[in-house]
C-alpha cells in the first residue's frame, strides 16, 4: 500500500484510513495518565473507525486517570478504556497513537513496537517519521482539533457525547482558549460548541473532589518558593500524577509570576510540570534541558512536563535530583535571585 510518509496535507483522514486497509485488530493508545485531549482524541478516532470502516477498536492507556474531571469525562461520555497491563500488543495489526509520539517516554507502547498511525500536536520527533502515517501539527492547540477536522473531512456525524469530549479536550489543552490557539482551534471550537451537551459538560467540569486534593493544594502552596518572576513548588509525595500540572497552571496566574515549575514524587518517579505565560518562550525546550540525562521531558511553547526515575534512590538522593532540576531551571531562565522567598513567608499586603 502506498501511503505518503510525509506529514500529510490533503485529505489526511482518508490517507489515515487507507493505512488500516483490511486489518481488523485496531488499538488506539493514549498517553500515560490520560488527559482530556488524549481521551477525546482516542474516542474520536474510535468513532471514525466505527463509522467510516465499520471496524471496532480498543482504546488503551497506562497510568491512572487521576483528576476527578477526567474520571467524569470517561464515565459520563462512556469512553471504554482498557489498561495496557491487560493488553497484548502483538495481538493488534494496527496501532494508532494519539496526543503522543513514539519513544517520547509518556506512552506505554513497548520500545520495539512502532505505531502505524501517529496523530499529535507536540513537536515532531525524528522516530515518528518512521511510522507509516503521521500527522503532527505542533502549532495546534490540541489533538482534539486535528480529530475534529478528520470527522469533518469524512462528513461523519458527531453526536453530543463526542462533541462534548472534543470540546473539553480542546478547552483544557488551550487553558480555556487562553494559550496556543490557532485559527484551526477556533474553527473546531465554533463547530463543536453548538453540539455540546451543556449539563453533561457542567457535570464533568464540576465534580466533587476528595479532601486530599485540597490538602495537597495547601501543602503545595506551603512548599512554594518564589525567585523573581519564577515560582517553584516541590510538592513532595503525590497521590495523583496530574496535580503538578494543575498547580503549575494555578500558580502561573499569580501577579508577577511568569514561570512555574511544580514537581512531586509519584510511584518511583519525579514528575514535573513547567508553565510560562511569556510568548515565544519554549517551555518544552526548558523541560527537555532540565531533565537532560536524568529522564524524559518535552512539550509546547507554554506548557511542558517531564519525568525522572527515582528507583533505588535514597531520600537524600531524591532530594538531590529535585535540587538539580531546580538549579538548572533557575540557571536556564537566568534568574538573579538564588535564595528565593517562600510564598507563605510574609503575608502579602493586598491593597484590595
Ligand atoms: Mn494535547
Amino acid at each position: 500500500m502506498s501511503v505518503s510518509k510525509a506529514n500529510v496535507q490533503e485529505n489526511p483522514a482518508k490517507k489515515m484510513l487507507s493505512v488500516v486497509g483490511q486489518k481488523r485488530a485496531i488499538l488506539i493508545m493514549c498517553h500515560n495518565n490520560p488527559d482530556p485531549d488524549t481521551i477525546a482524541s482516542a474516542a474520536a478516532l474510535k468513532h471514525l473507525f466505527a463509522h467510516a470502516l465499520r471496524r471496532k477498536a480498543v482504546i488503551g492507556y497506562a497510568g491512572t486517570i487521576g483528576r476527578a474531571e477526567n474520571r467524569q469525562l470517561v464515565r459520563r461520555l462512556k469512553v471504554d478504556m482498557v489498561r495496557t497491563d491487560k493488553l497484548n500488543f502483538s495481538k493488534f495489526s494496527v496501532i494508532a497513537l494519539v496526543d503522543s509520539q513514539p519513544h517520547s517516554g509518556n506512552n506505554a507502547i513497548p520500545r520495539e513496537v512502532m505505531p502505524d498511525i501517529v496523530i499529535d500536536h507536540h513537536p515532531l520527533r525524528r522516530d515518528t517519521t518512521r511510522c507509516t502515517f503521521y500527522d503532527v501539527r505542533p502549532h495546534y492547540g490540541s489533538s482534539s482539533t486535528i480529530l475534529t477536522e478528520y470527522l469533518r473531512e469524512l462528513d461523519l456525524t458527531v453526536d453530543r457525547k463526542l462533541a462534548t469530549a472534543l470540546y473539553y479536550g480542546l478547552k483544557t489543552d488551550t487553558n480555556g482558549l487562553s494559550r496556543s490557539v490557532t485559527k484551526a482551534d477556533l474553527d473546531a471550537f465554533n463547530y463543536l460548541f453548538p453540539k455540546v451537551a451543556p449539563r453533561t459538560l457542567a457535570g464533568i467540569e464540576n465534580p466533587s473532589i476528595p479532601k486530599s486534593y485540597y490538602l495537597k493544594f495547601a501543602d503545595a502552596i506551603a512548599r512554594s518558593v518564589q525567585y523573581d518572576d519564577v515560582m517553584i513548588s516541590n510538592m513532595g509525595t503525590l497521590y495523583n500524577p496530574d496535580v503538578t500540572a494543575e498547580m503549575a497552571d494555578f500558580l502561573l496566574r499569580m501577579e508577577g509570576v511568569r514561570w512555574t515549575l511544580c514537581m512531586g514524587e509519584y510511584k518511583e518517579y519525579l514528575l514535573l510540570s513547567v508553565r510560562t505565560s511569556r510568548r515565544g518562550m519554549m517551555a518544552g525546550k526548558v523541560a527537555l534541558r532540565i531533565v537532560k540525562s536524568l529522564g524524559t521531558g518535552g512539550g509546547h511553547e507554554k506548557v511542558a512536563g517531564g519525568k525522572i526515575s527515582l528507583k533505588g534512590l535514597k531520600p537524600e538522593e531524591r532530594a538531590q535530583v529535585a535540587k538539580k532540576v531546580t538549579d538548572r531551571f533557575l540557571k536556564l531562565l537566568d534568574v538573579q535571585d538564588h535564595e528565593g522567598k517562600p510564598l507563605t513567608a510574609a503575608p502579602p499586603a493586598d491593597p484590595r
